[in-house]
């Protein structure tokens, strides 16, 4: 991924990848703006409900009475207070436990704040969040999600996530470009009825099961996956806002801005669009151009590999007839699940449609709203390696499957560190750190050449040559434990979340 958005731009590469078979996709739904709720005078305050929904039996948000989660609007420096009450079936001890990760926001992880560790609400329970939104937060897009271990791939999978944005500063230099902003939250979702629609009771023994035994892992046919990585996963399915597909519309020729989570549990997302190329602006809620010495705030590439947990936002153009947003076929190595290819939404273009200007819903691009950005990062305090490992019975970082008592790496904030990640195994997995950017400066012993601040990264999988010798995937990372506000014990761990419950997490004290 990294590599490709560094070296290549548009080319007919897009179009000779582009699947037929979806050319016509008969359950697209037109596009609508999110659920919002918006910070006034300096916050926002709401209550999400998580209730069992009475239709596919699974757990879901509920906001002001309906089955929504909604988009959480806020300026750099307000902040948000959630209570989080947990409706779901009190069954076995700590089943359904429910919890909230405010992914990407650059916030305390101690309590009532972005804490994952000690903070949950048990089935009956409330429970109180106040996040402080810091001044120097990136402006752009970030999700909030369950993050109850053991329970986070069942519940994410479900739906129990939205989205967070965070607004330009309102005195804003230079004036941004205003057009139009569309907002979608791609999920992996389950078809009913499926393996995953096992009694509430036996759910969390499910989960212990699939982490633990291949037999029980994530849904797939085998047969056809050893033959295309690109076959469809049985008993899943894509959605675009709770959908299977969005119309888009547009004036002809119309810039607009796409701002895309993949909020999948473990689905790969490969975008791209026909005709054009995806005009990224920001990745991972970070503005392209607050990485130190870059001097450019967009790039055109033909595609981008989206993975879960990860967030892009580009520009797209409509042309005179209808093109699509799609994912490619992803491939995610001989032991990984199918990412099949899928259309996502369609721009049309309406001769209907309001000039920009008289669009309320208009955005302002997400551009850099420090100078600090400007500065170098300092030497890196230290380097660390971090192995990532399968087996039978679960994952492993540096050889140990999570568990609280483990004790946590030691970092000292004010510092960088250089950490260099290891897959040792067969398939992909997705490097995400709790409350701090990263860049990743190096994949697979290839530098990359414009770096960009993110919070999650693909480390490729192994490679076995003809001879045996095993040559790991790589990512090399400067993260930035810079930020004094960032104190205390957080996580780091794989955002393919059945493999976080099976164990591939790690604490981390920042001091
Ligand atoms: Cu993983």
């Amino acid at each position: 991924m990294l590599v490709v958005c560094g070296l290549l731009f548009f080319t007919a590469m897009a179009a000779s990848q582009r699947p037929r078979e979806d050319a016509v996709p008969p359950h697209f739904v037109p596009y609508r703006p999110l659920t919002v709720a918006r910070s006034e005078r300096g916050q926002v305050s709401l209550t999400l409900d998580v209730r069992e929904d009475p239709r596919t039996r699974v757990p879901a948000f509920y906001f002001r009475g309906l089955e929504t989660a909604p988009l959480i609007r806020v300026f750099p420096g307000d902040t948000i207070r959630i209570v989080l009450r947990n409706d779901l079936f009190d069954g076995d001890f700590m089943v359904n436990d429910v919890s909230l990760h405010f992914h990407g926001l650059a916030v305390s992880p101690n309590p009532p704040g972005d804490d994952v560790l000690m903070t949950v609400a048990h089935p009956g329970q409330a429970i109180r969040y106040v996040v402080h939104v810091p001044h120097s937060q990136y402006s752009g897009l970030y999700w909030y999600h369950s993050h109850a271990h053991g329970e986070t791939y069942w519940q994410v999978t479900s739906g129990l996530s939205g989205a967070i944005i965070v607004e330009p500063p309102t005195r804003h230099r230079p004036a941004p470009e205003v057009m139009r902003e569309r907002v979608l939250v791609l999920r992996d979702a389950q078809s009913a009825p499926s393996v995953w629609a096992v009694p509430q009771e036996s759910r969390r023994h499910a989960n212990r099961l699939l982490a633990r035994d291949p037999r029980w892992r994530y849904p797939r046919a085998e047969e056809a996956r050893r033959n295309s990585p690109c076959a469809p996963t049985a008993g899943m399915h894509t959605t675009v806002n709770g959908v299977p597909g969005v119309t888009v519309q547009t004036a002809p020729g119309e810039r607009q801005l796409f701002r895309v989570i993949n909020a999948s549990a473990k689905r790969y997302f490969d975008l791209a669009a026909d005709g054009q190329p995806l005009t990224i602006v920001a990745i991972d809620g970070a503005p392209l151009s607050t990485y130190p010495g870059t001097d450019h705030s967009s790039r055109a590439v033909p595609h981008f590999v989206l993975p879960p947990s990860g967030r892009i936002e580009f520009i797209l153009s409509g042309g005179e007839e209808p093109r699509f947003l799609r994912s490619l076929c992803y491939d995610a190595g001989a032991a990984g699940e199918s990412d099949p290819p899928v259309p996502l939404a369609q721009l049309r273009p309406s001769p209907e449609v309001m000039p920009i200007r008289q669009v309320p819903a208009a955005m302002a691009v997400p551009a850099s709203s420090s100078t600090s950005e400007a500065l170098p990062l300092p030497a890196p305090a230290r380097s660390r390696t971090i192995r990532l490992t399968e087996d039978a019975h679960g994952y492993y970082i540096n050889d140990r499957m999570f568990d609280m008592g483990n004790p946590p790496l030691v970092v000292r904030s004010g510092t960088v560190e250089r950490w260099t990640v290891l897959n040792l195994t067969d398939e992909v997995h997705v490097f995400h750190i709790h409350q701090v950017h990263f860049a990743a400066i190096d994949e697979n012993g290839h530098r990359i050449r414009q770096p960009y601040w993110a919070d999650t990264v693909t480390i490729r999988p192994r490679t076995v040559a003809t001879g045996g010798h095993v040559t790991p995937g790589t990512a090399t990372l400067l993260v930035d434990f810079r930020d004094p506000v960032i104190r205390g014990t957080f996580v780091f761990h794989c955002h393919m979340l059945d493999h976080e419950d099976g164990g591939m997490m790690a604490t981390i004290r920042a001091i």
